[in-house]
Parts: C-alpha cells; sequence; structure tokens
C-alpha cells in the first residue's frame, strides 16, 4: 500500500511546491566555502546542473548539534534533508520496540531525503554522538529541485539498471528506488576511482567505458616497488567495491578508469538499506576472487578475513 502512495507523491509534473518562492539563506564567503566542500559528493546533487545547484547552496543553512542530540527523530515528519560537515551520527532504528545502531555517518555523507522523497514518516532516529555541523535543506527546496530531478532520472537510468545482472532479483520498485537515491561520477582515462587500503563509503556499478582492478602484487621483489598488477575488467553493467562493504574493510584493490567511464555510484547506506537481496550473489562471487587469489599468488588469504 504504502509503494503505490510513494509513486503517485513522486509525480514531479503537479509539484504544488513549484510556485513557492526560492528560499535564501545569506552566508559568509567562508561558510559558502566550507558548504561547497560538504556538497562536493553529495550523490544526490549530482543530477543537478549548475543553476539548480548553486539554488541549492542558497537555500541550506547551518545547522551546529551536541553530543546525544537527536536530529532526525523516528515516525516524524520531515522536514529538512541534511549534509553532513563535521561529526558522527548513529542510525537508529527501532526493531520490536528497541532501539538498534544500524550503521553510522562519519563526517561525511547526507541523510534525511527518504521522508522528502516519498511523504513517509521518518525512517530512522539519527543522533549525534560529538559536536558536529550539518547543512539543512527545507522540505520544499529539496522537493522542488532534488525530487524533480529524480523523475528524469527514472527516465534515464530505467532500462540500463534492468540490464544490470546482479540486480535481476530486485522487484521494479526496488530497482527504482536505487535509482532515487544513486550519483553518476565521470572519470577520465587513467583517473583512480578506488584505492586499495582506502576506507569504503560507496559501491558503483559501471554505465560505460571499462573500469581496470589492480592489485598490489603479494609476489616479495613486486612488493617493494608497489607494483600493482591487473586482476580484472568490468565493463557496462558490471559492479565493482562491494566488495570492503560486505566484509568491512579497506579496498582490496585499486580500480582505474581505462578510457572515459561513467559509473553508478552508490553510497554504503543505500546499499545496506536497498541491496540486502543481492548480498548472496555478491558474496558467491566474493567466494570466486578467492579462489582467483590463490591461482594468481598462490597464497591462501582469504578476503574475508
Ligand atoms: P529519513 O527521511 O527517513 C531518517 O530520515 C534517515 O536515516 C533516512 O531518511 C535516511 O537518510 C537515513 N534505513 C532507513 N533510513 C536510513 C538508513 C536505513 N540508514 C540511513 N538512513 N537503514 C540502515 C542502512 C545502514 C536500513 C535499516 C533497516
Ligand atoms: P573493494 O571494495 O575491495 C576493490 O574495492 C574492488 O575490486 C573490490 O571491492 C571488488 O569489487 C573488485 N579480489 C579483490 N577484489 C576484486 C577482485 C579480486 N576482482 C575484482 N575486485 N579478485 C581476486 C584477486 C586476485 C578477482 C580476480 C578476478
Amino acid at each position: 500500500m504504502r509503494s503505490m502512495l510513494c509513486a503517485e507523491a513522486f509525480n514531479p509534473d503537479d509539484d504544488e511546491e513549484d510556485s513557492e518562492p526560492r528560499v535564501v539563506h545569506p552566508k559568509t564567503d567562508e561558510q559558502r566555502c566550507r558548504l561547497q566542500e560538504a556538497c562536493r559528493d553529495i550523490l544526490l546533487f549530482k543530477a543537478l546542473d549548475q543553476e539548480q545547484f548553486s539554488e541549492v547552496l542558497d537555500a541550506m543553512f547551518e545547522v551546529l548539534v551536541q553530543p546525544q542530540e537527536h536530529v532526525i527523530d523516528q515516525g516524524e515528519d520531515g522536514d529538512n534533508f541534511y549534509v553532513i560537515e563535521r561529526g558522527v551520527y548513529d542510525i537508529v532504528v527501532q526493531k520490536d520496540g528497541v532501539g538498534c545502531c544500524v550503521g553510522q555517518y562519519d563526517n561525511k555523507g547526507s541523510f534525511g531525503e527518504l521522508a522528502l522523497m516519498y511523504n513517509t514518516p521518518r525512517a530512522a532516529t539519527i543522533i549525534a554522538k560529538e559536536d558536529g555541523a550539518l547543512w539543512g535543506l527545507d522540505r520544499a527546496t529539496f522537493r522542488r529541485l532534488v525530487v524533480k530531478n529524480n523523475a528524469k532520472k527514472r527516465r534515464m537510468y530505467e532500462t540500463f539498471i534492468e540490464s544490470v545482472p546482479l540486480l535481476k532479483s530486485l522487484e521494479l520498485s526496488e530497482r527504482m528506488k536505487i535509482v532515487d537515491v544513486l550519483g553518476v561520477k565521470s572519470f577520465q582515462d587513467g583517473e583512480r576511482i578506488i584505492m586499495q587500503g582506502d576506507m569504503a563509503d560507496c559501491f558503483y556499478v559501471v554505465e560505460s567505458g571499462e573500469v581496470k582492478i589492480m592489485m598490489k602484487s603479494k609476489t616479495k621483489a613486486d612488493r617493494q616497488d608497489n607494483a600493482e598488477v591487473e586482476i580484472t575488467r568490468c565493463s557496462r553493467g558490471q559492479y565493482f567495491g562491494e566488495l570492503a562493504l560486505v566484509t568491512n574493510k579497506p579496498r582490496a584493490a585499486s580500480a582505474y578508469a581505462i578510457g572515459d567511464v561513467k559509473c553508478l555510484v552508490i553510497d554504503v547506506q543505500a546499499f545496506e538499506r536497498l541491496l540486502g537481496p543481492c548480498k548472496e550473489i555478491m558474496k558467491r562471487n566474493i567466494a570466486h576472487y578467492e579462489e582467483q587469489l590463490v591461482a594468481l599468488f598462490g597464497s591462501s588469504v582469504d578476503l574475508r578475513d
């Protein structure tokens, strides 16, 4: 029932908020700089054009929070969307009447989009663990600019997302929810997309071009000069960057663009929330990585350790 309501609430063409006046919160140059830096990697803003993005920045306002403060309470109506400038925030979800910490934001990312996108109550409670700084964006501006763009995103990516083998087992509505929150990133020839050893916060699907996966060699001579060996390539419809999210470990390999590359990017919270049903497929493939690892380097390193 809820999903039917969502589909209705989503229709952007009769968005009543369209005629509302433009929201502007004046900012100092210093604030604007910090805001721009905090918003640089926000996936939901990636689909905006320059004009829309600058309207979003104008409308955002600074929010300072204290330890233990609830920025959002599960079950309430959604007022704002938040971008994190700094601070650590727990994601708490009520399960059988008990609050369970299901994840954490660590000094980056954004939250509070779901209630605004689908006109639903807040799906989780967000609690500041320390002093923090956020940038809020009011509901009306979020709907007018970001949600409106989502209709275009759905049209653009519907066919492609249908063709991604990993996502075949999901319902259409679930795949569309992935489209709603994904971002698109472009990379130039040779650009590093993932660095081995880094902490991970997102997952990638190749939309166009080719991605080369490289690993630091485990042989002694190579290790000394830090040489990397190519282990595989990913092309349109294939995914990478799942391993670190599934294992909670640093990136196991590096990824580089070959020629111009476009990837769909999903943050770790959306990955956890929406790709649960695909995890078994990923885990089966990870078992194959382990076999290949032994074949390539002759060691029996367990990637899941
Ligand atoms: P919102 O407007 O519903 C709470 O307000 C926000 O918490 C929500 O938007 C998301 O931005 C964020 N399930 C639901 N909401 C989540 C989750 C989440 N994680 C972050 N948010 N799950 C946790 C995944 C790590 C699934 C829990 C079962
Ligand atoms: P990640 O989050 O660890 C690097 O970031 C990504 O490279 C990784 O997720 C996988 O998506 C991708 N071993 C480890 N990672 C691999 C491998 C792999 N293949 C692709 N990735 N293999 C075994 C190593 C010899 C498979 C080789 C075919």
